[in-house]
This record gives C-alpha cells, structure tokens and sequence, in this order.
C-alpha cells in the first residue's frame, strides 16, 4: 500500500521534472516564428555596399555604417531617404515602412550601388 502510493508519488516528480526541462525546449522551438524583425544592417567600407542587396521585411530598421577611413553617404535614387556625409565610424538608418525595391548609392561616389528589397511582413499580407 505505502509501496504503492510512493511509486505513484515518484511518477508525479518525474512528470513534473520533465515537464519543467521541456518548457525552455519548447519556448525556445516557438519563439523564434513570432516577434522576429530582423535587423538590417550594412556595412559600408572599401568603397563597397554590403552586402549589396539585403532582403528586410515591412518595419525593418536598417543601419548603414561607414567602416571606411574617408566618409560616404546613403542616397536613395527615389530620393526616399538620404543621409549627410558619414564620417568613419557614424552610422544612418532608415525604417522600411512599404514594400518595395530600394536602390540607393553614395552621394559622395555615385559608382557606389547597392538595393535594398521589402518584403510585407506575414502579419501585414494577411490584411491586403
Ligand atoms: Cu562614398
């Protein structure tokens, strides 16, 4: 009887020991599907976009930094968004709010191109 009963006791613990290691398991399979806005970011050095085409979604900020040693600056062709002169070190962002294909250049050396491609988010193709 008091066997019984401790070996039903002793399953309980095990359930629940089990049942606390699967949560972090579990939480960690989910959250990666949800709440995921990918940060954008470009490096800009060597006279060089990069990478020279970033895939972001709807909402997505994206930050240029100028890793070069002389200053660049990030124009849009659709004169969208534009910075000032980035000098070594400082950065520009932009926050993507439609789709779209964004090709941009360096004012400063209009030979340097790159795009930048919006994507809707799942969360907005629902509501078009
Ligand atoms: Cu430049």
């Amino acid at each position: 009887m008091f066997k019984a009963a401790f070996k039903f006791a002793g399953k309980l613990i095990l359930a629940a020991v089990l049942g606390a290691a699967a949560a972090p398991i579990l939480a960690r399979a989910v959250l990666p599907l949800h709440a995921q806005a990918a940060p954008g970011a470009i490096v800009i050095d060597n006279f060089t976009f990069s990478p020279p085409r970033l895939l972001v979604k709807t909402g997505t900020t994206v930050t240029w930094t100028n890793r070069d040693d002389i200053p660049h600056a990030v124009a849009a062709v659709s004169k969208l968004f534009r910075s000032k002169a980035l000098d070594t070190d400082e950065a520009y962002s932009f926050i993507f709010t439609a789709p779209g294909t964004y090709e941009y250049f360096c004012s400063l050396h209009p030979r340097m191109t790159a795009v930048i491609v919006v994507e809707a988010a799942s969360d907005d193709a629902a509501g078009h």
